[in-house]
């Protein structure tokens, strides 16, 4: 029998309470480093790429073998069902620097992942009160500390909503790494996320923050409902680089009837886009789907 990396009852009940949970290994940090070393050169090669003219590079798991291997692994994918249910397809991957010097990432919430253009990505079509139907494994690619700009996560916000996701705002490109209203080096690259806060005089406790310093390799999960963000990154010589893998059950339809969708001032086809179906089965068949590029008939002959 193969083994399972399920969450166990104590990481569930911690999930369920706060809205996030981890860190786990996914893979020794010697091991990341020299993953990394390979992908981040091959992701700049985006002729394979789902889109090959954004500078997002979004998705390159799904033509580089290094990065579908990691949002198919059993020890991501087991965790992420026992939040999800049986059945799970990844639907997005979304590349998070941070340079020395750069701003932190604003507090928000999201749920729709509707991003200031009025449209949701996703969408629940058998929802469950208090069952969440979207989920991020944030990977990190090189050491996240508090000083490079770990992300940061606000324990038990997803039970309530501070921001409206779906409201629409600008993209202002120029802001970024400007101090913000506040008088603080944030923002949520090129948006104002401030913007969308339900009580413009609301602010986050700072103090109730959990920092999640996390080494290469190690990942953790969390609700995107979950309020989260980083500290500017302050140092002058570590860039911080995650990378947000997001899965939903199958009963999710991803981008319903959209041709492209408009994200930070671009516009992204979606003709090579698909989901992936990394554990269990697809009975909804709403989307678009492939099996992660090792289990496929071509790659298994
Ligand atoms: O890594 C960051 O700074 C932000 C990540 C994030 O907001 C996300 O993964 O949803
Ligand atoms: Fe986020």
């Amino acid at each position: 029998m193969t083994k399972s990396f399920a969450l166990t009852e104590e990481q569930l009940k911690f999930f369920n309470d706060n809205g996030f949970v981890g860190p786990f290994t996914l893979y020794e940090p010697e091991e990341m480093a020299s993953i990394w070393e390979e992908v981040r050169m091959d992701i700049l090669d985006t002729s394979e790429a789902p889109f090959p003219e954004s500078r997002l590079n979004y998705d390159r798991h799904l033509d580089l073998v290094q990065l579908n291997r990691m949002i198919s692994h059993p020890k991501l994918v087991d965790r992420v069902a026992s939040i999800l249910g049986p059945d799970v397809l990844s639907w997005r991957t979304e590349w998070f620097p941070k340079y020395p010097g750069d701003e932190g990432t604003d507090w928000h919430q999201a749920e729709s992942f509707v991003e200031f253009e009025g449209t949701e990505k996703i969408e629940p079509t058998a929802a469950e009160e208090g069952k969440p139907w979207e989920l991020t494994a944030w990977i990190a690619m090189v050491d996240a500390t508090k000083e490079n700009g770990c992300l940061k996560v606000m324990p038990g916000s997803h039970r309530t909503w501070y921001f409206d996701e779906k409201r629409n705002i600008p993209f202002e490109p120029e802001n970024i790494n400007k101090l913000n209203n506040s008088g603080e080096k944030s923002g949520f690259f090129g948006y104002d996320y401030d913007l969308l806060k339900l009580d413009p005089d609301w602010k986050p406790d700072e103090e109730k923050a959990v920092h999640m310093e996390v080494k290469a390799g190690q990942f953790f999960l969390f609700t995107s409902r979950c309020m989260h963000g980083s500290n500017p990154n302050t140092t002058t010589n570590s860039t911080r680089f995650g990378w947000a893998t997001r899965f939903v059950p199958t009963h999710v339809k991803v981008y319903s009837d959209q041709d492209s969708f408009k994200h930070f001032g671009e516009v992204l086809p979606l003709d090579r886009y698909s989901t992936v179906l990394v554990k269990g089965e697809d009975t909804y068949k709403h989307n678009r789907t492939r099996l992660p590029i090792e289990a496929s008939p071509v790659a298994a002959e």
